[in-house]
């Protein structure tokens, strides 16, 4: 849409090598994104081999999580010095997948946006709200307060260098309905209002769109004021999937 804009995908817990290879090499092979700035989040056990697959290409890949700490007794934990050693450059932190099943918070998130900056990783952080929360007319308060406590601590300069990924909870995976693009811009205004209170310089930190985005529905997203791109799981599971939303942006 004429401005620098984000298309990614998380694959979620989906990509066994074989396949995570093919994904990596049909993706590797696009020779023109058209000013899309494109990125894979793919499971740990297949990231350094998707990472290398896409070296000399402008995808950037990402882990879906990882610990706040650089190393220790954290049994089954990924630290940023992992995902940078094994080529990642970003990291999915917060999803409302982490935050319900995996006891995620805000504080942790905080603390493991912090340590992705120190080591050199764009951290994606992704906010919602429930539907209980949308229901009980606090959606704002509740985005406003997770954009908040993402940053705390954060300079202005880094702030602006941390991106973020609006997801109503409501809106994601197989029990996920599309969010109207007319809500999704009004919360997103929101969202940008207080993330330009945060970075120093208006527009700094890119805010994407995601929750059930697909070829048929992406177009209303990416034409939103104050979204700088989609984020998308299950339509961008297979590499033509991804390719074409990709194209479609
Ligand atoms: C939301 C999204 C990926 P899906 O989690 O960010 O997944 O597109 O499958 O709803």
């Amino acid at each position: 849409p004429g401005r620098p804009f984000w298309v990614g995908t998380s694959w979620k817990m989906n990509g066994l090598p074989d396949d995570a290879r093919s994904y990596a090499e049909r993706i590797a092979a696009v020779d023109d994104w058209h000013g899309v700035l494109p990125f894979v989040m793919p499971p740990f056990t297949v990231l350094a081999d998707v990472a290398r697959l896409l070296r000399d290409s402008p995808v950037q890949v990402g882990g879906q999580n990882m610990h706040w700490d650089e190393s220790g007794s954290w049994t089954g934990e990924i630290s940023a010095p992992m995902l940078r050693q094994c080529g990642a450059t970003m990291v999915e932190l917060g999803h409302s997948e982490r935050r319900r099943h995996f006891g995620e918070t805000d504080e942790t998130v905080n603390q493991k946006v912090h340590a992705a900056l120190r080591h050199g990783l764009t951290p994606l952080v992704c906010i919602g709200e429930t539907q209980a929360e949308r229901d009980g007319g606090v959606s704002d308060l509740v985005l406003a307060r997770q954009v908040r406590l993402a940053l705390h601590g954060l300079t202005a300069a880094q702030a602006g260098r941390v991106m973020f990924a609006y997801e109503p909870v409501w809106a994601i995976g197989e029990a996920g309905r599309p969010a109207p693009p007319a809500l999704v811009a009004q919360a997103a205004a929101g969202i940008r209002q207080e993330l330009d209170r945060a970075a120093d310089a208006p527009g700094a930190s890119p805010l994407l769109y995601g929750g059930s985005v697909n070829l048929e529905n992406a177009a209303p997203y990416a034409a939103l004021a104050d979204i700088d791109g989609l984020f998308v799981g299950r339509a961008a599971w297979t590499a033509e999937g991804y390719a074409a939303l990709a194209r479609a942006a």
